[in-house]
């Protein structure tokens, strides 16, 4: 999503938030929660769009339209800065506890006068919130469950997900300029770990003067921290910290390694270096003069590329998200490094969402349409099945889709897979029943609620679902939601043997919210012989772009295509969905 609507939308979404907070009705809520959907959902960059033609955009009414104007032309809106003002900030702090809604923060706020989460804190050890009405004792436990995980979170690093868009709109900022050569993120965000402490850029450059100067007049920067000859470091406007690095176009391979990290990888490869009688800094790798002259000259071996540098070092190239030294510098060596799945090898999307649910933002139509963008050979769409509360389609709902997709195939060569996302009950049982869940093409099933059972009991349901013939997927696995819920408690290896044994794949959620499997993760599941799907979850147009992190997250537990279902073809895809029926039909 373009930059400004993620702050848009973001606006909208607070505004939702605060009304709700100052007690006003729900439809008003409602009607500003619809715009922050509308703006997620389109298709274009707001700040590109003429004043005059805001509201002719889907879902975009002329009161929400002037909104959009205010905030592109002030950098604010002004219902927005008053709400700011007029709801007590101890009771926005309330809402930043998982799992306690503004209602309700509305509710415990007025009845107590609770206004921080130190207070909340003590009313639940007091167990005076299981005394209002309506709320009892079950909310009182995950209002603790919710206060300890704030203060277990790691606050200094946030998700990736939230580094993503700055870092690429600071990097298209940079490649616009001529002086710039090569322009990219590197450090963590680069190696795809699922949060980062800061943001790196590098720039290869012959000026970096005019290269930093447009980095601090960037208007997502909001402060300037330091700035230096090599090195600026800035503070932008979503709280995050990016530092620029600009360096020679000569050295840009031994830069990009060098600030890719991580830090052990870099100290594994620079001991192999010393070992040559090399050394490797941040301009290149260079072989050390023989003779102890001070004025001895240590000649450049390499450093344009990165794959200069590992040649040099005897290495095969590590691809970045590997880089964690958990081995790879080893099997480098030893020419042993897999070959991990690529985002080209990819044949489809195996877990979608339309407007036939009620979370997906984009028609069927528009879905399959940025599928077939893509170059994909199949996409299922996997609208909720009808016992997901509020979203679920019903048996009938998804019978007339079928109609809706035979049509949709008739114009197209990609296959759309008529497919569902199931819910698991706590029992292991699903949604619809056995015969007509034998009738789609495609099933990823998924845990949605009670998410806070017993290790036991997540495991086994999980489990009796992946013996269904019509189960080809456990979406998401672990639940977990990077930096705001972690996953539910499972046996994961016993998880990972039922997979093998069932025939069923353990998806890689590709969403930078989730990223479920995570990279290490996955390496259990690969080494267990289980197939992985990598699947986006879009619930709209532009989720389908998520992919990319998917195949990332995949690399980082050494995940190679073979591993991987959705790089089949449509024929080994269909085997794979065979199979499982014959074994359990
Ligand atoms: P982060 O920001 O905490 O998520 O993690 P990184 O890996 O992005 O770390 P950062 O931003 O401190 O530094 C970027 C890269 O620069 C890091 O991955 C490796 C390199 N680097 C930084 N400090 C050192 C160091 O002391 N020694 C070596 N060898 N490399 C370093
Ligand atoms: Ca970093
Ligand atoms: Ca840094
Ligand atoms: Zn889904």
């Amino acid at each position: 999503m373009a930059w400004t609507n993620e702050e848009l939308s973001g606006r909208f979404r607070e505004i939702a938030e605060l009304l709700q907070l100052s007690g006003a009705d729900r439809f008003r809520v409602r009607a500003y929660e619809r715009a922050a959907d509308a703006i997620t959902a389109a298709r274009v960059d707001l700040a590109a769009v003429p004043r005059g033609e805001l509201a002719e955009l889907s879902g975009i009414g002329t009161s929400t339209a002037k909104k959009i104007a205010e905030y592109l032309d002030d950098g604010e809106i002004a219902m927005l800065v008053e709400l700011r003002e007029k709801v007590p900030a101890g009771l926005r702090e309330l809402t930043r506890v998982p799992g306690l809604g503004p209602k309700t923060a509305l509710q415990i706020h007025t009845a107590l006068g609770i206004d921080s989460v130190a207070a909340l804190g003590e009313a639940v050890a007091e167990r005076r919130i299981r005394e209002l009405p309506g709320l009892g004792a079950k909310t009182e436990d995950n209002i603790r469950d919710g206060i300890r995980r704030i203060g277990a979170k790691d606050t200094d690093r946030r998700p990736a997900a939230d580094a993503i868009a700055v870092a690429e709109e600071l990097c298209a900022l940079l490649r616009r300029l001529p002086e710039a050569h090569e322009v990219a993120y590197a450090g963590s965000l680069r190696r795809m770990r699922e949060t980062v402490g800061d943001i790196d850029i590098l720039v290869a450059s012959a000026h970096p003067q005019p290269v930093a100067e447009a980095f601090r007049r960037s208007p997502l920067v909001r402060e300037v921290l330091a700035s230096g000859d090599t090195k600026t470091t800035v503070m932008t406007v979503r709280d995050l910290q990016a530092d620029l690095r600009v360096v020679a176009p000569e050295a840009w391979g031994a830069a990009l390694v060098y600030f890719t990290g991580s830090k052990a990888h870099n100290i594994r490869i620079r001991e192999r270096a010393v070992r040559r009688a090399l050394t490797l800094n941040e301009y290149g790798l260079f072989r050390r003069p023989d003779d102890e002259a001070d004025d001895a000259v240590s000649e450049r071996v390499a450093s344009r590329t990165e794959a200069d540098v590992y040649a040099a070092l005897d290495l095969a190239e590590v691809p970045p998200p590997m880089r964690e030294d958990t081995g790879e510098v080893e099997a480098a060596a030893a020419r042993a490094l897999p070959a991990v799945v690529t985002l080209e090898q990819l044949r489809g999307d195996l877990h979608g969402h339309s407007d036939w649910s009620g979370d997906g933002k984009a028609t069927l139509d528009e879905m399959v349409e940025a599928a077939v963008a893509r170059r994909y050979a199949y996409w299922a769409v996997t609208d909720h099945a009808e016992d997901l509360t509020m979203n679920g389609v019903t048996r009938a709902g998804m019978v007339k889709r079928r109609a809706v997709i035979a049509r949709l195939q008739e114009e197209t060569s990609l296959r759309i897979l008529d497919g569902a996302e199931l819910n698991i009950a706590i029992d292991g049982g699903l949604d619809y029943d056995r015969d007509f869940l034998l009738t789609f093409d495609w099933c990823v099933a998924s845990v949605h609620t009670l998410m806070t059972r017993p290790e036991r009991e997540q495991t086994a349901r999980i489990m009796a679902a992946m013996e269904h013939p019509a189960v080809h997927a456990i979406g998401h696995p672990t639940g977990r939601k990077i930096g705001k819920r972690p996953g539910y408690d499972l046996d994961f290896d016993a998880i990972c043997e039922a997979a093998r044994e069932t025939g069923t794949a353990l998806e890689v959620n590709a969403s930078p919210r989730r990223l479920d499997l995570s990279g290490e993760m996955v390496r259990r599941a690969v080494e267990a012989g289980v197939s992985l799907t990598i699947s986006c979850d879009a619930h709209t147009v532009g989720d389908l772009g998520s992919m990319r992190y998917g195949v990332a997250t995949a690399q980082r537990g050494w995940a190679r295509a073979e591993d991987v279902l959705n790089t089949r073809d449509l024929d080994g895809l269909l085997a794979f969905t065979a199979a499982k029926r014959e074994r359990w039909s």
